[in-house]
This record gives C-alpha cells, sequence and structure tokens, in this order.
C-alpha cells in the first residue's frame, strides 16, 4: 500500500525524506508515478487537476499539504464519502502568528510609510498612536486567527474576533454571525483576515462591506484572496478610504504581472507564504491518520463537507 504526493508545482523530496525518516516501511509515490492505483490508501493534495483522485478505488483519505482545503473541494468527481483532511499544525499556526503580529506593528508604526520615504531619501516623522487605542479585528477565529489573535493581544492591543459560531478565546472580544460583521468593522482600524475560502466568505469584503471600516483602516488578508473584492480594494485604496494593505493572497496566483497590486504605494505584496507546512511537523499528523484509517478509528482535522472547511 502506498501515500501518493499529488501536489503541482511543490518540491515532493522534504515530504519524501520526512515520510522516510519517521516511517520507513510506508511507500511514498509522486504523480503521476503512483503505480497500482488499488495501492494508494492516502493522496497529500495541493491542487490536484479535477478528476485526479477519482482514480484510486482504495483510497481511505486525502489530506491537504496545508490549512486550506478548497482546492479538493472543487473537484467535481470527488468521491462522495471520500474524508477530506486539513493541516492543523504548531509550526504553521506559529508561523501565521508572526506573520499576523509583524503585519499588524508594521502598519501599526507605519513601517510601510518609513520604507517609502527611505526609498525616497526623505526624513518624516508619522504619528505613534497608543497601542491601547489602534482596534484590531480578526475574521475567522479557528486554529491560525485565535492564535494570531492572543498574540497580538499579547503586545496591548485591543483585539475583537469575528467567527460562524460563539468561540471563546482567552484575552480577545468574539463576536458572531452576518448580524454582528457590520458593528465589528465599524471599529476596527486593522482588519487581518484568517477565514477560508467557502460559498460563504467568497466575496465577504466588497465595497460595502470595506466601506464601513473607519476612515484609513488597513487590512492584512492571509486567509484567501476571493475574501476580497480585489477591485473594491483598489479603489478604497485610491480613494485613502483604506490607508494601507498587507496582502499575502490573492483572486489569482501567482499574482499576475500586470496587477495593479504589486507597485500600489499603499500595498505589501507577499507570495502565499504567511506561513509555510513544514513536512517534518506534518508527516506525524499524515501516518496518524493513517493508522486510525486502517484501525478504523475516527480521523484527526477532518472537513465538514457542509461547511466546506
Ligand atoms: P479553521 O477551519 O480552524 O477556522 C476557520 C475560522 O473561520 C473559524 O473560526 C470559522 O468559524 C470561521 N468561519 C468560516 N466560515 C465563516 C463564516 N461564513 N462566517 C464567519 N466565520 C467563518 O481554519 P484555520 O484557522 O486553520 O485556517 C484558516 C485559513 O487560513 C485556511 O482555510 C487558509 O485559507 C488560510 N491559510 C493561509 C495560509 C497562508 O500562508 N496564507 C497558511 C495556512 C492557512 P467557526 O469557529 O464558527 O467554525
Ligand atoms: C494554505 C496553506 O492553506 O498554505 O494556504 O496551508
Amino acid at each position: 500500500m502506498a501515500l501518493l504526493f499529488l501536489a503541482a508545482g511543490r518540491d515532493p523530496a522534504p515530504w519524501r525524506d520526512a515520510f522516510a525518516a519517521s516511517a520507513p516501511d510506508e511507500a511514498f509515490r509522486v504523480w503521476p508515478d503512483a503505480g497500482d492505483p488499488a495501492e494508494v490508501e492516502a493522496v497529500i493534495a495541493w491542487g490536484a487537476e479535477p478528476g485526479a483522485l477519482a482514480r484510486f478505488p482504495r483510497l481511505r483519505f486525502v489530506t491537504s499539504l496545508g490549512a486550506g482545503v478548497e482546492h479538493i473541494l472543487a473537484d467535481p468527481t470527488l468521491p462522495a464519502g471520500l474524508p477530506v483532511l486539513r493541516v492543523v499544525d504548531p509550526l504553521l499556526t506559529e508561523g501565521m502568528a508572526q506573520y499576523c503580529v509583524y503585519a499588524v506593528l508594521r502598519l501599526h508604526r507605519r513601517w510601510d510609510l518609513y520604507d517609502r520615504a527611505q526609498a525616497e531619501r526623505r526624513w518624516v516623522r508619522y504619528e505613534q498612536v497608543p497601542t491601547a487605542e489602534r482596534r484590531i479585528g480578526i475574521l475567522g477565529l479557528g486554529a491560525l486567527g485565535s492564535a494570531a489573535g492572543r498574540a497580538i493581544a499579547g503586545l496591548g492591543f485591543p483585539v475583537t474576533g469575528w467567527s460562524r459560531t460563539p468561540r471563546r478565546v482567552t484575552g480577545l472580544e468574539t463576536v458572531h454571525g452576518p448580524e454582528a460583521l457590520g458593528p465589528f468593522l465599524a471599529r476596527t482600524d486593522i482588519l487581518v483576515c484568517l477565514l477560508p475560502h467557502t460559498p460563504a466568505t467568497a466575496g465577504l469584503l466588497d465595497a460595502r462591506r470595506l466601506a464601513l471600516l473607519p476612515a484609513g483602516a488597513a487590512i492584512v488578508n492571509a486567509g484567501r484572496g476571493s475574501l476580497i473584492d480585489e477591485a473594491a480594494l483598489l479603489a478604497a485604496l485610491e480613494s485613502g478610504r483604506i490607508g494601507a494593505a498587507m496582502l499575502d493572497v490573492f483572486a489569482t496566483e501567482p499574482l499576475p504581472a500586470g496587477s495593479p497590486l504589486w507597485d500600489h504605494p499603499a500595498v505589501t505584496v507577499t507570495p502565499h507564504v504567511a506561513s509555510i507546512s513544514e513536512p517534518r511537523s506534518i508527516v506525524a499528523q499524515i501516518l496518524e491518520n493513517l493508522r486510525r484509517a486502517r484501525a478504523g478509528e475516527p480521523l484527526l482535522n477532518r472537513v465538514d463537507p457542509a461547511r466546506r472547511y
């Protein structure tokens, strides 16, 4: 029986090494060299072409290479009932908390403006807002949003988090549900987006909702590009309604060379690296799920197909 690595554009070598170190007896194959399809027990997927997973008749589960699973759920031929798993991993969480802390501090202390001033050889001082007066809002209080929120709150910022269902996170005020979104946005100076892509979150931050943020508010998006209407964001940045953005995820990735976001003076772009899966850490979770699947035990980090995250 075998594990199959099916991740377009990702280097399989560190995954092969990590499996070899932790489970030398498990066969590790790399697409398209899948061998006998009936031997494939688990697929580690990222951006698999539609129809690929339906080829393996004895598949026990498919796991995303990362936290997001929309790339798997988008396959219309995904076998019904096939467990879809996502990554929940301490190093992935640590990396995301670091990215969000950095982004919030960058925007709070206006390092984006100082970078520009240095490039233009301008000696200029910007207002320093007290930490307690900078209101941070986190969209999404899952594994990543709650850790990022705690880390930001730990620096002294007042942090409010928004989720679909009621959540308690130490150090944060929490609100939930569609009716709470407008008032939440209206009192958020720096908005950190850590929602998954689902039919309910796609296009959530459209022109109308962006306009609810206080004038000059800043946005960090490390969730998914589809959460924000990019044209509406650009218009809000152009008008100064939104003061700055730090974006890690985009409607189209890689961000096309012609996108105006690349050289917009109020935008910092990072290439979907807010947090990167570390195979040596994640392999343990995949192997545990393989053990559970073989033993008929419930799997860890299983995605609810109805919620789609
Ligand atoms: P989780 O599934 O643990 O958490 C998702 C959160 O979003 C939950 O709090 C959930 O609410 C909330 N949510 C989902 N739908 C809605 C909705 N319609 N309205 C309000 N809240 C909603 O996900 P993770 O925290 O592990 O990951 C979040 C996302 O981060 C991933 O899906 C991925 O897209 C992105 N990501 C980006 C990376 C990068 O490098 N840029 C790296 C890793 C992940 P509730 O708590 O009520 O269920
Ligand atoms: C993601 C990830 O889901 O990289 O974006 O884990």
